[in-house]
């Protein structure tokens, strides 16, 4: 069915009450919806009702085309200083010989095990300790690009730049700057969790606050910078902190335009200090994407993260608004293992992902970290092809 024929039966649905219809007719018309209006989306939108409207824009943005990257993931230390009640990590601190933590040269050895690989990104991020300094990630930055001078550098988050900078005694502006010198080319969407500092204290307590977060974002931005931006959900807080930091979010982008893509990251609770509180359901996952495609009009992509949802809700995921499923990432990426993630061990290849994709009728597109579009594999003939049960036939875009 349509995106169109949907959004008709909306209008016609004699359950559906007035405000949702007016809500839907501002989409339809590709108006912005109010603060107030995502909230009441969060506490009465049916699944099928946000199903629709999400995929209208999406559709609307990005037809079936659907974005993954060939990357690889470092991270230097699961060791922190920070104690994050989310977070495995955080629990080593006490423990310190547990962890890892990696010196400049068995980082670089890893950046090197992907010599001849057609990877295109290296994302880096892990704890925080003191010895990962500001002169530590300019070498690093510089003798990557050294090394391999096309691969992008998407690396660190606010947290550990507000921690370094202000160890160094320096400003954001002039630390950013640095960072862009040595060869940093954009910033991941990490360490956002939720911005209200009455959620924010409590899981998150010591580290940057959220306005931090969001000025090295946009001083990121103003040196020509790009960046994304995650939300940590399914905790403790409520659908009004989400809207709120949706609506930072919004509102920061509006000015900048650094953003590229808006990740949602369900809270996993295995392994940390958050254990006893209960997952959400996949129907609560769907309408978080869904809504979050609805309100952030301003971002071009909303992103679901495979290796932490799983390969199923990832499909589902792309009726919902999410046009972009990350990475073809190997099993470096241990945060979400430790934090109870779908994939034990998350790793699929081009192919798979391919396959992943054209499963649900989308168009599989390979994309740099700045979205240009590599290469279409929608007609690419694979060997497992003929044994490939389940295909649905592209429709006409
Ligand atoms: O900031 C930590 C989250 C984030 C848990 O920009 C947890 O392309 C769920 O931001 N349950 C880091 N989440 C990862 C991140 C990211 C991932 C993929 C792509 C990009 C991108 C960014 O992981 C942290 C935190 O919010 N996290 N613990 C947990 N128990
Ligand atoms: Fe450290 Fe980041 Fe984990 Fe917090 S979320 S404890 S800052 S690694």
């Amino acid at each position: 069915m349509s995106a169109q024929i949907q959004l008709d039966s909306i209008f016609s649905d004699s359950l559906l009450d007035s405000r949702l219809k007016a809500i839907a007719k501002q989409v339809q018309e590709g108006s912005r919806i109010s603060d107030d209006d995502c909230l009441y989306l969060f506490d009465h939108g049916t699944i099928s009702y946000l199903g629709t409207l999400a995929n209208l824009i999406r559709e609307r943005k990005h037809g079936h085309v659907t974005y993954f990257n060939r990357n690889f993931h470092i991270e230097p230390t699961n060791v922190c200083l920070y104690t994050c009640t989310f977070c495995s990590y955080s629990r080593l601190i006490k423990k310190r010989e547990e962890g890892w933590e990696y010196t400049h040269e068995q980082i670089m050895d890893i950046v090197r095990s992907y010599d001849g690989k057609p990877v295109t990104e290296v994302h880096i991020v892990g704890g925080v300790l003191p010895q990962y300094d500001v002169s530590f990630y300019e070498k690093l930055f510089q003798d990557i690009k050294k090394h391999r001078p096309e691969l992008h550098i998407k690396a660190l988050t606010p947290v550990e730049y507000h921690y370094i900078f202000k160890k160094e005694k320096i400003s954001y502006e002039e630390g950013m700057r640095r960072m862009q010198d040595a060869g940093l080319d954009s910033m991941p969407g990490g360490g956002a969790e939720i911005f209200h500092p009455e959620i924010r204290d409590q899981i998150a307590g010591g580290k940057c606050t959220g306005d931090q977060w969001l000025r090295i974002h946009e001083i990121w931005h103003e040196l020509g910078g790009k960046s994304n931006a995650t939300m940590l959900y399914g905790h403790i807080e409520n659908f009004g902190h989400r809207v709120d930091h949706l609506s930072k979010l919004r509102a920061l982008q509006d000015k900048t335009r650094g953003f590229q893509t808006f990740i949602p990251l369900k809270f996993r609770n295995e392994n940390n200090q958050l254990s006893h509180l209960q997952e959400t359901s996949s129907i609560e996952d769907l309408r978080n994407y869904a809504i979050s495609r609805i309100y952030l009009d301003n971002f071009d992509h909303i992103k679901a993260y495979w290796p932490m949802i799983g390969r199923d809700m990832a499909q589902l995921s792309l009726s919902f608004g999410v046009d972009d499923i990350d990475g073809t990432i190997d099993d470096t990426t241990k945060i979400y293992s430790m934090a109870g993630s779908e994939e034990q061990n998350p790793s699929l290849t081009t192919e798979q992902l391919v396959q992943l994709i054209r499963q649900v009728s989308r168009r599989p597109m390979e994309r740099d970290t700045l979205y240009n579009e590599l290469k279409d594999y929608t007609e690419e003939v694979f060997a497992s092809d003929s044994e490939f049960k389940g295909y649905v036939s592209l429709p006409v875009v």
